[in-house]
């Protein structure tokens, strides 16, 4: 009898050590578009990148290649999570003990799709992401059994997957100028390709090892100055029907997660309804903190949104923490602390009420 009550006490104590490691996030593993990219650019012979001043005027670590003046919502999910700034992969620096704590993939004009952004020169699409994570798991593989001691499937099992992409498939694919892809695929069609290859692409992160999901929805497209700029009649207002594009782009996506959860044993997606969330900012700006909704700080032409951040155009906004846009296609800093804030412990969605937060104690 007064063993098993040492017993029974014994086993309680190891419960409370296991779930503390249960409670722990290892890594991050980041996918996706300029939204998240820290630099993976930056080496590539490509227009979209964004290593040169004024990005990263309120930056710590100064120019980075990030499309921010400041960080990413990746980089200050990461910060909330207690990781420092996650390495890009494509660096000859990202290598060794670096990589333990993850490696962010994201890729600056990347879509689901391969054709997505090639317009703008060389980038990494969602599918070479993955390639690219295939490799970074190999690395790891080693490393991890000397340095945690379990094995990488422990291992990715206790890191979260951080997926943002889509945007460009859209903004710069089918609703680009000139673009040919309406003439291929009705707007139906064109969700349906990109949810069925996003799908596809998850499964497979999944069936690598990936258990735990934040799968970032499309913001409200029609709010950016680049769509502002050249295709709002008025410049105090989101244009309608990109953001409607978005929306709907996002049901699909939150129905293919739900089957996901259903049919893949262990996962965990949750889906973030960053469209929702990003107009309750725009609806409710002064309580959040901010002045301008609708124009870029950094930026020229109509709402600023015309005329990508250059290193020749005056910084004009000197409070960038006044503005939700930094430049025609991406939030601030101010905006991107908000967000990660909301991911780590708001409600993501009404639908399945989890947040980051929760979804690592799991
Ligand atoms: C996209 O490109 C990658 C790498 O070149 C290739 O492996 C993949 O099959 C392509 N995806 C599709 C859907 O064609
Ligand atoms: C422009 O949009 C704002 C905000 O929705 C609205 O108050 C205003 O009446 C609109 N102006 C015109 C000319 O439609
Ligand atoms: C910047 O913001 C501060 C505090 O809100 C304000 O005092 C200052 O006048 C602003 N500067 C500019 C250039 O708008
Ligand atoms: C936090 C907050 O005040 N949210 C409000 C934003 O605006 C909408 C519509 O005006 C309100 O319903 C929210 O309560």
């Amino acid at each position: 009898m007064e063993v098993s009550i040492w017993f029974l006490a014994f086993s309680l104590l190891m419960l409370g050590v296991k779930s503390d490691i249960e409670g722990q996030i290892l890594a991050m593993f980041v996918f996706g578009d300029s939204l998240v990219d820290p630099g993976n650019n930056n080496n590539l012979n490509t227009l979209a990148k964004a290593n040169f001043y004024p990005n990263g005027v309120d930056f710590p670590a100064g120019v980075t290649g990030r499309f921010c003046n400041g960080g990413t919502v990746a980089d200050h999910l990461g910060n909330l999570l207690g990781f420092p700034l996650i390495p890009p992969f494509n660096n000859p620096s990202t290598k060794g003990s670096k990589i333990l704590q993850g490696v962010n993939f994201a890729s600056a004009a990347a879509g689901i799709l391969n054709d997505t952004g090639k317009l703008f020169g060389d980038l990494f699409p969602m599918d070479e992401q993955i390639l690219n994570f295939q490799k970074t798991v190999e690395e790891l593989r080693s490393l991890v059994t000397s340095s945690y001691g379990g094995g990488i499937e422990e291992f990715l099992g206790k890191s979260l997957f951080f997926s943002c992409i889509g945007s460009n498939d859209y903004i710069n694919n089918y609703l680009f100028p000139l673009s040919n892809t309406p003439q291929k695929y009705t707007l139906e069609a064109f969700h349906q390709l990109l949810v069925q290859q996003y799908n596809r692409q998850l499964k497979s992160l999944y069936n690598m090892g990936g258990r735990k999901f934040l799968i970032a929805g499309l913001g409200p497209l029609g709010c950016i100055p680049n769509q502002i700029g050249n295709a709002g009649k008025n410049i105090s207002a989101c244009v309608d029907r990109t953001n409607e594009i978005a929306s709907q782009f996002n049901a699909k996506v939150k129905e293919m997660l739900r089957e996901l959860n259903k049919n893949l044993a262990g996962a965990h997606f949750l889906y973030w309804d960053v469209y929702t969330a990003t107009m309750e900012i725009i609806d409710n700006l002064s309580q959040y903190g901010f002045k301008f909704p609708h124009k870029a700080c950094c930026g020229s032409g109509r709402s600023k949104g015309q005329v990508i951040c250059l290193p020749l155009l005056p910084l004009e906004c000197r409070n960038r923490s006044d503005f939700v846009f930094w430049d025609p296609y991406h939030p601030t800093d101010a905006f991107n602390v908000i967000a990660a804030k909301q991911a780590y412990q708001g409600t993501l969605q009404s639908m399945f009420p989890m947040n980051v937060q929760q979804l690592i104690q799991l």
